[in-house]
């Protein structure tokens, strides 16, 4: 590990942060000059015949996973990328991702994290705006995820396109650039080292703008954020984790996550789906220890019957986050799955909440936890932009040594997100209770938060006025039980179609076929002749989000 000078610091991190407030961290002990390579070397050297990854095909020891990443280095390498190239990344909860992020990162390469649910445009936008230099996808799949190669593929002529199965049991070796295998015989680790003060990978803010913004994280500001997760969630050496939620999201990245599991040495079980059958038995057979769920799968697990037909004994600890979790589902935790529950209110752009393993179950069921860094600082702000009263909601802003104070490359928007000294505006109504425990009450920002799955309105907006019968559209999210809350569309449609209007099914065909990403996509069409407006004249999404009763009825499926 290379010792913390600062000497390698520009005026202004790529995430934003002046060197000051970097210098600070760093005298403060909270970087400490480790890089993701180190990370990865650390575990490998430490751990050697330790089992790393375990996914429903392949299982790892540290060595082995430590022999894929050099060869998957080299196939990387012949597609072109080196120290700084941005990589587009969009495969499945699999050991071949951690043998893909490990070779980028030893490659001093810069992930772009892409979910396996995102459609080919908003992937089209990423390899854009990060000037990607390569994409990898998987050469088996749904039609939909090998579409979106495809797309990169006609539309991207500068992107080279690595395509690995993660079903084979040597997965580099049938590895493809541009249609070609590489030969990885020899491959050998490279030894490329980079600054810890540099940009270590572009992760997706959950939207609120038509394109999903993409967030800076540096090596230095993330890595401590792994290493208080790992403190404050107790992970050990002998942990099994399992990863059930889509492994690039920030949640099951270092919250503690992947990287906390690394960290220590310990054994990542990657879910093959997160449905309770597939996730309780993995539990069973491998003796897992904790995981992290959404509260809608948190609901399945506890509704299921696989519950009683497997053995959770093993597992110690269940992370529940990314949505508001209702205290009667958190109350139901300890007593039916035999573990603690922790909250955990988080954002990619960086601060996270837990509650603590100690906490008083009221807390612990009440409450999203508290800042997991005593140097977290939090702003909760009324209307006019002055600190409420203590207790009283508010808006949310927050500054820290791991929450970026800037988006990559889209200044409008740094302006509107981001205070002058550098506090992110979350756009999340909470309230802090005298313990320091936050209660999130609800939000200030149009978005709508489908049981974790972050969309942006105007995204499915912009899609749906292309279709040739509409004639306006209104994307708002429904209470809804299960999920938090679901989408609904409601559309004007152009006179001429006024008689029949695409049924649902049709609608939904139309999205994909866009490339709009399949959690995006809306439950519920409406047909209505007009929208409620506002006072000044714009459309009360807010009476559209209490309106049970649909005017004209719903677009037949
Ligand atoms: C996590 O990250 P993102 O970036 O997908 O979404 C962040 C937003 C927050 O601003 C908030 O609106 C919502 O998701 N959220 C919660 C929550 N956790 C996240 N709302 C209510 N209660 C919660 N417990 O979702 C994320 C990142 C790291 C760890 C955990 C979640």
């Amino acid at each position: 590990m290379s010792e913390p000078s600062t000497q390698d610091l520009p005026p202004v991190l790529p995430n934003g942060m002046p060197a000051e407030a970097a210098r600070h961290y760093r005298e403060l002990g909270l970087w400490t000059g480790q890089t993701h390579r180190d990370l990865f070397d650390s575990a490998i050297s430490g751990r050697p015949e330790h089992t790393a990854v375990v996914d429903r095909h392949r299982s790892l020891t540290y060595r082995e996973l430590g022999e894929g990443m050099a060869r998957a280095a080299a196939v990387f390498r012949a597609a072109g990328v080196g120290e700084g190239s941005p990589v587009v990344v969009q495969l499945p909860n699999s050991a071949v991702f951690l043998e893909t992020v490990g070779a980028l990162f030893a490659l001093g390469a810069v992930p772009v994290f892409a979910l396996p649910a995102h459609g080919s445009r908003e992937v089209e936008h990423f390899c854009a705006l990060a000037d990607a230099v390569a994409y990898v996808g998987p050469r088996r799949g749904t039609r939909d995820l090998l579409a979106v190669a495809d797309a990169v593929r006609e539309r991207r002529g500068d992107v080279a396109v690595v395509t690995v199965d993660e079903r084979v049991a040597e997965p580099w070796a049938e590895a493809t650039v541009d249609g070609d295998v590489v030969d990885v015989r020899d491959a050998a680790m490279p030894t490329t080292r980079v600054s810890p003060a540099s940009l270590a990978f572009l992760q997706l803010s959950g939207g609120t703008t038509a394109l999903p913004k993409l967030i800076p994280r540096t090596h230095d500001d993330y890595l401590y954020s792994v290493r208080r997760s790992v403190e404050v969630c107790d992970v050990r050496p002998e942990d099994v984790m399992l990863v059930a939620l889509p492994c690039a999201h920030n949640f099951t990245m270092s919250s503690p996550g992947i990287l906390g599991a690394l960290h220590v040495g310990a054994t990542i079980v990657m879910a093959a789906d997160p449905s309770p059958t597939t996730c309780l038995s993995a539990i069973e057979k491998h003796g897992v220890t904790q995981a992290a769920l959404v509260p809608p799968l948190l609901l399945a697990w506890l509704n299921s019957p696989a519950v009683a037909r497997h053995d959770p004994s093993s597992l110690r600890t269940l992370w529940v986050g990314g949505a508001k979790l209702s205290d009667t589902a958190a109350r139901r935790v300890g007593p039916e799955l035999g573990c603690t529950l922790q909250q955990v209110f988080g954002m990619a752009e960086g601060l996270v909440n837990y509650t603590r393993l100690d906490d008083p179950e009221d807390l612990v069921v009440t409450t999203q936890g508290r800042p997991m860094s005593e140097h977290d600082e939090l702003r909760i702000l009324a209307e006019d932009g002055t600190p409420v009263a203590p207790g009283e909601p508010g808006v949310l802003h927050t500054r820290g040594p791991y929450t970026i104070c800037q988006y990559h490359r889209v200044p409008e928007v740094n302006a509107r997100s981001f205070s002058e000294d550098g506090f992110y505006c979350t756009g999340d109504i909470v309230r802090q209770l005298p313990s320091g425990h936050i209660v999130v009450v609800g939000r200030d920002k149009d978005q709508i938060n489908r049981g974790g799955e972050k969309v942006a309105p105007e995204a499915v907006e912009n899609e749906l006025l292309a279709h040739p019968a509409v004639h306006d559209v209104s994307v708002v999210g429904i209470p809804d039980e299960a999920l938090g809350e679901r989408i609904r569309a409601y559309l004007i449609p152009r006179a001429e179609h006024r008689e029949r209007m695409p049924t649902a099914v049709e609608l939904r065909g139309f999205l994909r076929g866009r490339g709009l990403s399949s959690f995006a996509v809306p439950d519920v069409f409406e047909v209505v002749s007009e929208f409620p407006h506002t006072g000044v004249g714009k459309t009360s999404k807010k009476d559209q989000r209490g309106m049970a009763v649909p005017e004209r009825g719903p677009a037949t499926d």
